[in-house]
């Protein structure tokens, strides 16, 4: 074992899902060293225990994946379990976490952000429940990354991460995985599979799904393909790639647009989706639809009864605060809690593992269940699928029917992107003096009910969670919220969150930017973006 001197870095400060930075800075000497000493230095008592490695197999992947392991092995941990080549979707790594009792696991991924050589990285941190690290572990990273002197490693031969089976250096035992068994595995122990295929053979489900160049493509082949039996055409961008074939896997109309493309034209099938770079984001369409992400919590809630592991009802449901309150109607009808959480999955971790809740979700094409601890982009393909299967409905009539029901959240979100970070903090200062004098006021229909700043307090650990967005409220249940994003690597993203309440469904038919072009405009009036950065509009629209 080798003890390097290092020179702290500043900026090694976790975000809304680990730390996500340009490749070149992953590079400077000891800056990935020393964030992952500086994790290991944080934990209690690794001496034997079992660590998960992988990631979504973007560019640099592969030579942290060695340099972890170095690591790792000088910090006394007695096992590794690594994906083959590297690769472990964000959701599979939770699994294995859980299901090998490890201590936890390192992920590494920027998630939808670019990758290539000029492009971004990432890491993040898993506990033994699978979940992402709660605020008191990241601000224990942060704090030892700003005083570390040295880190731990090992002089070795590279790990042969493409063979499968396991070895032994310094007495610590290295299994290499396939990467998709056990997520296959679970992923039959709740969806009917039986179902699927007798629907996917019949021809009354025809799919697309977009792998978007990144890690769920071999998820999806050994899923989609050769379990359920769908055609292999019905896989597009299914190799993954370093640079993600140079485009976003962000899996959104604007970033899945070769999908999009198709679902929107006569050859569509009955089904479309789409999965992020790391395999825990979901887009869902049907033929001429898109659902928002916020409905299809709302929509899998209403419905989960219809799928064999949620047979029993769901225990309560949770989403994100500037998620729409779609679900909150479903939870209210079906009587049980929904619970609000600032953005990012790490804030769910508690209230799973509590059983207060079996599903929950983010407006950000995130959903999840109880199944792990961490949003599951394919878990919610087949969530789908199977609703679509047990209802003998299409996309769009499920989508339909529930609006009739619950009437419809109108729902879309504006981003920024890559604002300078001056004129970002700045904006943010402005909307929180403005807060206090919006209380009463009216604006046409929109009468201010409430304006404020979210503030979480955990219930099951009560701890708090302070300055988790903006957020105005109006009389008729319409909502503005902004926040600034935490997983940029450039200047700032505003987002903007638009949510307006339509309960007359010969209404419910609209453009949403056309329905909530009012609040987008009340939106500008308080905060100013376009003014204070002279742009014309939002990067993205979505
Ligand atoms: C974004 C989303 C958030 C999500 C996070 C990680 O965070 O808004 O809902 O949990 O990304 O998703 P932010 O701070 O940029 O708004 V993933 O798939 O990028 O790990
Ligand atoms: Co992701």
């Amino acid at each position: 074992v080798k003890i390097i001197t290092t020179q702290p870095y500043d900026d090694q400060n976790p975000g809304t899902s680990g730390l996500r930075k340009k490749v070149k800075t992953f590079q400077k000497p000891g800056y990935l060293e020393n964030f992952v000493q500086s994790i290991f230095d944080s934990l209690e008592d690794i001496n034997g225990k079992t660590l998960v490695l992988g990631g979504d197999g973007r560019y640099f992947n592969r030579q942290a994946i060695q340099i972890i392991i170095q690591i790792a092995i000088a910090n006394g941990f007695g096992e590794l379990i690594i994906g083959q080549g590297g690769l472990l979707s964000t959701p599979a790594a939770s699994h294995i976490i859980r299901k090998n009792n490890a201590y936890g696991g390192l992920v590494l991924s920027a998630s939808h952000n670019p990758g290539g050589p000029d492009e971004d990285f990432g890491i993040k941190y898993n506990v033994s429940n699978g979940g992402p690290a709660p605020e008191k572990y990241t601000d224990e990273f942060y704090k030892r990354s700003q005083s570390i002197a040295s880190y731990k490693t090992l002089d070795m031969a590279d790990i042969d991460l493409d063979r499968i089976g396991s070895q032994t250096v310094n007495n610590v035992s290295i299994t290499v995985i396939d990467p998709v068994s056990d997520y296959a595995e679970l992923m039959e122990s709740i969806f009917d599979f039986g179902l699927l295929k007798n629907s996917i053979s019949s021809g009354y489900i025809t799919l697309l799904f977009d792998a978007m160049h990144a890690i769920t493509g071999p998820y999806a082949k050994r899923i989609l393909v050769d379990m359920l039996g769908a055609s292999p055409e019905s896989l597009i961008n299914a190799v993954p790639l370093e640079d993600f074939g140079g485009h976003h896997p962000d899996p959104n109309l604007a970033h899945a647009h070769e999908l999009a493309e198709v679902m929107f034209s006569s050859l569509a099938p009955t089904f479309g989706a789409a999965s992020d770079g790391d395999g825990d984001r979901n887009m869902i369409t049907g033929n001429n639809i898109f659902v928002t992400p916020s409905d299809s919590l709302a929509i899998m809630a209403a419905n989960a009864q219809l799928i064999p592991a949620y047979a029993k009802g769901l225990s309560g449901v949770a989403r994100s605060m500037p998620t729409s309150q779609a679900v909150d109607r479903v939870a209210a009808r079906l009587n049980i809690p929904c619970y609000e959480t600032p953005t990012g999955w790490k804030f769910f971790g508690n209230l799973l593992d509590a059983g207060k809740i079996t599903l929950c979700g983010e407006e950000s094409f995130g959903t999840g269940s109880d199944h792990i601890r961490e949003k599951d982009g394919l878990w919610a393909v087949l969530f789908w699928l199977n609703l679509i299967a047990a209802k003998h409905q299409s996309v769009a009539d499920i989508v339909h029917e529930h609006w009739r029901i619950f009437g419809r959240n109108i729902y879309c979100r504006h981003d920024y992107e890559a604002v300078e970070s001056g004129i970002a903090n700045e904006l943010i200062t402005h909307l929180r003096k403005l807060l206090p004098t919006l209380a009463g006021q009216s604006f046409g229909d929109y009468a201010v009910k409430y304006a404020d700043e979210f503030s979480y307090e955990d219930s099951v650990d009560n701890s708090i969670s302070k300055n988790q967005g903006i957020r105005i409220g109006f009389e008729n249940g319409s909502r503005i919220v902004f926040r600034l994003s935490g997983t940029g690597t450039v200047g700032a993203t505003l987002r903007i969150y638009l949510e307006k309440f339509e309960p007359d469904s010969s209404l419910h038919n609209q453009d949403a930017q056309v329905a909530l072009a009012k609040l987008a405009e009340l939106a500008e009036q308080f905060c100013e973006i376009k003014k204070r950065t002279g742009r014309a509009g939002a990067d993205v629209v979505t």
